[in-house]
């Protein structure tokens, strides 16, 4: 067979995939492997926490769909994209202290007061550039610091690289991740001392020595090395372990298909949270962006993503689950989109960010309650729910695009969706209209096709920078352009006031 392949494992919160991308011409075809569930598992054991990831089963479809990927040719190199700020503790024997806790578990509740009563988060965002999420890796390891399995610990590897770990036996901790733990320094792109110090000397997190050395992504992290399943190059080498832009909105980040617009184009990075905000080359720690949460997390090649975490497709997964344990229905994408597109427009808006909204569980009354406490009507029927959800999804893109361009300075041209919320028409279709751009939709598969173009530069199949990894990207995939519709700006500059302002104001 002709051309480059290298492999994708791309962890979401509700699947894990093994992907095969092959380059050839130019052009980069992405077929899938293996799919395997995950999701939060609450755990009961004494001394667990309470939601854990089950990253053994993840480990074993990992495996299964690297076996797959070999059998069907070979392969160039091997990247991995997950989610961010989770972590696994290893003992000094190198072996996995429990299930890692995902980032929904509440217990990090009482460290984040310790943690601002030491260092309040404007001072906190002077170092890290951070926005303000009570599961950052930060809190996560002072509240396990207390926990026995804490004890034994002598390595924390965020979950790409614990994967890495057990592919390779190496242990590396790439940056764009590392970004997402409030540890590092967005401007010199490695930990920060005073936060190292912070955790250290006020609350015993054995740090530096917990972690790994910081790698930028296209590092060759070794190759890999597994006794029972073997996945070979051309030239019948083991193949490498190559640490892409391992945190997987860094990823969809590199597939934005706008080569030669880096800062010109804002981005929406769409699967379980909506990730929304503009590409740069410098943070930005104004007092005005630690007010508006803003993060600088980082992106490849010395690139800044200045984001905001929008709660995203979590709720609509979440009410859909409901619905489905209910009664039985089951409702699919499609379905939803069109029950949203039949109900009537501007009905009932919510903060999609408020943090009743976070943790798993029915949604619907949680919508009811927000809406009750800020004056807006509650949904009367299924299609009303999907309908406040979407229109209020768009919503809260529009602020963050809004906030991010004047936070900033950048000044967009577009907005690029890229991950599953691009095939929802009506909410790229309200985006546009909320945001007054035009929406590029596609490609669904941005985040893994970030991590092969990454994963092929660093075998040397693609030369050259962002610009040059984004031309495959954008050869290789079709996108859908929305146009804002015209006299929108007033309809939606009052539903970002009716959602954002004070409940008194939002109700008079
Ligand atoms: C998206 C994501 C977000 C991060 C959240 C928790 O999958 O990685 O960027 O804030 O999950 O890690």
């Amino acid at each position: 067979m002709s051309g480059c392949t290298v492999a994708a494992i791309d962890l979401g919160a509700s699947s894990g995939r093994v992907l095969r991308g092959t380059l050839d011409g130019g052009r980069l075809a992405v077929e899938e492997c293996s799919r395997f569930p995950n999701g939060v598992a609450f755990v009961r054991t004494a001394g667990q926490p309470d939601l854990v990831w089950d990253v053994l089963s993840l480990w074993r479809g990992i495996r299964e769909g690297l076996a797959e990927a070999s059998r069907r040719g070979p392969v160039e190199a091997i990247g991995i994209d997950t989610w961010g700020v989770d972590y696994g503790l290893l003992d000094a024997d190198g072996r996995l202290i429990g299930n890692p806790a995902a980032y929904r578990s509440p217990r990090t509740a009482d460290a984040v007061v310790r943690v601002h009563g030491l260092m309040p988060q404007s001072e906190l965002y002077g170092f890290n550039g951070a926005q303000h999420q009570a599961f950052n890796t930060l809190f996560q390891l002072v509240a396990d610091r207390s926990a026995a399995q804490a004890g034994l610990a002598r390595s924390a590897l965020l979950i790409p690289d614990l994967i890495a770990y057990w592919l390779t036996g190496r242990r590396v901790c790439e940056v764009t991740n590392a970004s997402t733990t409030g540890l590092i320094d967005p401007a010199t792109r490695d930990w920060s001392p005073e936060l190292l110090d912070l955790l250290n000397g006020s609350f015993g997190v054995p740090v530096p020595d917990l972690l790994a050395e910081l790698v930028e992504p296209g590092t060759v992290i070794g190759p890999m090395d597994l006794p029972d399943i073997s996945v070979r190059t051309s030239e019948n080498r083991s193949t490498p372990v190559v640490a892409v832009a391992t945190h997987d909105t860094a990823s969809a980040v590199v597939g934005v298909p706008a080569p030669g617009r880096s800062g010109r184009f804002g981005f929406v990075s769409s699967g379980t949270w909506s990730l929304v905000g503009v590409e740069l080359d410098h943070p930005v720690k104004t007092d005005a962006s630690a007010a508006a949460n803003f993060t600088n997390e980082l992106g490849a090649d010395g690139t800044v993503r200045y984001l905001k975490n929008i709660m995203g497709m979590w709720m609509l997964q979440e009410t859909l689950r409901q619905w489905r344990e209910e009664d039985g229905t089951e409702i699919s994408w499609p379905q939803a989109c069109r029950m949203a597109a039949s109900a009537p427009s501007m009905r009932t808006l919510i903060d999609v960010n408020d943090e009743i909204f976070v943790a798993p569980g029915p949604m619907t009354e949680r919508i009811d309650l927000w809406a009750l406490r800020h004056g807006e009507p509650l949904p009367q029927d299924r299609p009303q729910y999907l309908r406040a959800l979407i229109e209020s999804l768009a919503v809260a893109y529009r602020r963050a695009l809004r906030e991010a361009r004047e936070l900033s300075g950048a000044s967009l041209e577009t907005v690029n969706i890229v991950g599953g919320g691009g095939q929802n028409e009506l909410l790229c279709r309200l985006t546009a209209d909320a945001t007054g751009l035009p929406v590029v939709a596609g490609p669904v598969e941005g985040t893994s096709m970030g991590n092969m173009v990454v994963a092929l530069r660093a075998v040397g199949a693609i030369d050259g920078g962002l610009d040059e990894m984004r031309q495959v990207v954008a050869d290789s995939t079709s996108t859908t352009r929305y146009e804002p519709g015209p006299d929108q700006e007033s309809i939606w500059e009052a539903a970002e006031a009716r959602v954002f302002s004070p409940a008194p104001a939002a109700t008079a």
